[in-house]
């Protein structure tokens, strides 16, 4: 290192942290003034000699880089991951074999389709990409929360994504693939088959980020010290349970809240709320075809289910701090397939294979260049000794005359360690040149079939639905036909209900639909309640509230890891009925249903008021039609009774004292929804 003035390193040098008092140039010069520009007289031209001026605007010329091409909407945070015990059978990656150090984490979420600025509750799938900062340096896991992707080749990425992007002459629609394009492509491509039906699934609108299931999709491989090697899929189970939002819900708040699942993690981690994940790994014996019970384990449209590998727990990813800047850490993050460590490598699957050249390409333009690795939020945790120099963004001022090997004038370092350094896997590799698929990559369809067969009633019911939402905005008839008699392989039922949603005829299958056997473990919905940390239960109330009774309940469900907002007629106070009164959080007439994940009527005086309310009615009708909990005591009761919800339906609880409602509450909320309500699903 360089020896400077100031022994911190550079990024935290005073001129980069500017937490000065003094407003000074990019230079360090101290200005005078910032608000007016240097004119001739107060009203004449202003002089091209304000460089103060000039500085300012050039640099804010330039604040915007480039948004991912996908994956631009994003979220992050920073956390840790902590091993339960040590993978040494498996793999020598220190982070996966010392269980007394804590790995520091940066996770990245995103959706995939819209831009930077689009809403977070849209229909996508989610990016889950961590960057775990070992002490043999950095490791990537770039995975979503679907196990499988819509394509088997790399070279078909561009088109799958040109075609779900809107639609280049009109640039029409923003971060949906409810047009012709995307299904276009999708029904010539029967390949995307099993992923559009996780896509058409309540996986595809997440509650949150914190309530995802995330998987590495491909198989990796794993080599221990003495060379043994095994195949893995990597898994991220969240501890808050697998929950999503409904279709009506999720459309809502993209105009209410466009930042939902954004707004979720940070509140979360400010509240202590610290989302929590498992690292599960299936890990699958290396053979010589690289096949799981018929599964073809380098085709990564295919997942292997649990049933068939178990999922083992292996450590926890824990959430605890949100970041310092957005731009510096969570946009300027940059993610690679290829940043592993040694005891983890790569396998042929070709998608894979393309995402290697793709993660590090994309960074020159968008982050300017090849010395992304010297950001802050990309530096490795462990020593840099890469012989790299110069290029654009340089940050490092390197000493030395010798960046080659080998050396002599530099004490040949730095030296290759071929016992502590990263070692490719060595395999065997013979065969002709060609652009054909394996045989085993042609089965498009069983996995589609397998998934549907998994769900239960409503979760078939919103698969239809969205197939049928998606279609009805497809113009051209022929495209909806090819998508119809693709979905005909998958499933008899399945395609009827989807063509009679679109009044269309229903195909017969090209080819047998397939013999499954369901994987219960697909499904998301519960019968045990679940935990209720981080959720957001709405208390309705009014002038005259029975504060006592409004405390008591709040407090248990903070003591359930759930926070309760106050909601009232105005902002500011409510006053109860006996002189207290309570803050509000959010007044009704800003605020809708589809922000909590319960809704709860609280007893006083103003009851009679809240029940002749239409506001209060529709926050009500709407929380009970997306299967919400919903409660009352005391005289809240008859504000539900004046929205017509019945006390006797699943998921309404009510008491006569706030004191009884507590336990039921919690309970009815940790189950997520409640299914099976007498109205008709949505
Ligand atoms: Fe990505 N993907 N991807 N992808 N991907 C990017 O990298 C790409 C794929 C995923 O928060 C880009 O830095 C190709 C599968 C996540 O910064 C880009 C192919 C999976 C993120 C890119 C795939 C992913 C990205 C855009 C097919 C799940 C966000 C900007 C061969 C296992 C990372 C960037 C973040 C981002 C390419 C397919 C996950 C262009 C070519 C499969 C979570 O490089």
């Amino acid at each position: 290192m360089a020896e400077t003035e100031d022994p911190r390193p550079l990024h935290t040098a005073p001129h980069w942290a500017q937490d000065g008092e003094l407003l000074t140039t990019a230079q360090g010069v101290p200005m005078d003034d910032t608000d007016n520009s240097l004119r001739v007289d107060s009203r004449g031209p202003t002089l091209l000699e304000d460089f103060h001026l000039r500085e300012k605007i050039m640099h804010f010329d330039h604040e915007r880089i480039p948004e991912r091409v996908v994956h631009a909407r994003g979220a992050g945070a920073h956390g840790r991951f902590e091993l339960y015990e040590s993978l040494e059978e498996y793999t020598c990656a220190e982070f996966l074999c010392d269980t007394s150090r804590a790995t520091p984490v940066f996770v990245r979420f995103s959706t995939v389709a819209g831009s930077r600025g689009s809403a977070d509750t849209a229909r996508d799938v989610r990016g889950f990409a961590t960057k775990f900062y070992t002490t043999e340096g950095n490791f990537d896991l770039v995975g979503n929360n679907i196990p499988i992707f819509f394509i088997q080749d790399g070279i078909k990425f561009p088109d799958v994504i040109h075609a779900a992007k809107p639609e280049p002459d009109r640039e029409i629609p923003q971060a949906q693939t409810a047009h012709d394009t995307f299904w276009d492509f999708v029904s010539l491509q029967p390949e995307t088959t099993a992923m559009l039906m996780w896509i058409m699934s309540d996986r595809a609108i997440p509650r949150s980020f914190r309530t995802m299931e995330v998987f590495g999709d491909h198989t990796f491989r794993l080599d221990n010290d003495d060379g043994a090697t095994t195949l893995v899929k990597f898994h991220w189970k969240p501890v808050a349970g697998v929950h999503s939002l409904v279709w009506e819900e999720s459309q809502k708040l993209g105009g209410i809240d466009p930042d939902f699942h954004r707004r979720d993690l940070w509140d979360a981690i400010e509240n202590g709320a610290f989302p929590e994940w498992e690292l599960g790994l299936q890990l699958l014996p290396d053979t010589e075809d690289e096949m799981f019970e018929g599964i073809d384990l380098l085709d990564p449209t295919k997942f292997v289910p649990e049933e068939l590998a178990e999922v083992r727990p292996v450590g926890r990813l824990t959430l605890d701090r949100n970041p310092t800047n957005f731009f510096a850490e969570t946009e300027q993050v940059a993610f690679h397939t290829g940043h592993l460590v040694r005891g983890i490598d790569i396998t042929d699957d070709p998608l894979l294979q393309a995402r290697l050249f793709s993660y590090l390409d994309t960074q020159l333009t968008r982050l300017g260049g090849p010395n992304f690795a010297q950001i802050p939020i990309n530096r490795p945790h462990s020593p840099v000794n890469d012989n790299q120099r110069d290029g654009f963004g340089q940050q490092a001022i390197h000493e030395g005359r010798a960046p080659y090997a080998p050396n002599s004038l530099g004490g040949g370092c730095p030296f290759a360690d071929p016992a502590r350094g990263f070692q490719h896997v060595p395999r065997m590799v013979s065969g002709e040149t060609m652009r054909r698929r394996a045989e085993s990559f042609g089965d498009h369809y069983s996995q589609a079939t397998l998934f549907w067969a998994s769900m239960t009633e409503p979760e078939q019911a919103h698969i239809v639905e969205a197939f049928g939402f998606e279609l009805s905005k497809v113009d051209t008839t022929e495209v909806r036909e090819r998508m119809l008699a693709n979905l005909a392989n998958v499933d008899a039922e399945l395609v009827a209900k989807v063509a009679a949603r679109l009044g269309m005829d229903v195909p017969t299958p090209s080819q047998p639909v397939a013999e499954v056997e369901p994987s219960p473990a697909l499904s998301m919905v519960i019968v045990e309640p679940g935990p209720i940390e981080g959720r957001v239960i709405g208390l309705i109330t009014a002038d005259g509230v029975d504060v006592v009774g409004a405390q008591m309940l709040e407090q248990a469900i903070d003591a359930a890891g759930a926070v309760v907002h106050v909601i009232a007629p105005h902002g500011g106070k409510v006053p109860g009925r006996t002189g207290d009164a309570l803050s509000v959080a959010k007044p009704l007439f800003s605020t809708e249903s589809v922000e909590f994940d319960a809704v709860v009527v609280a007893s006083g005086d103003g009851t009679d008021e809240l029940a002749t309310t239409p506001k209060v009615l529709t926050f009500l009708q709407e929380a009970f039609r997306h299967h919400k909990t919903i409660g009352a005591w005391g005289d809240g009761v008859d504000v539900l009774s004046a929205a017509g919800i019945g006390p006797d339906e699943p998921g309404v609880v009510w008491s006569e004292d706030a004191s009884d409602l507590a336990e039921p509450l919690v309970q009815a909320v940790g189950l997520h929804r409640h299914w099976d309500r007498s109205n008709p699903p949505i």
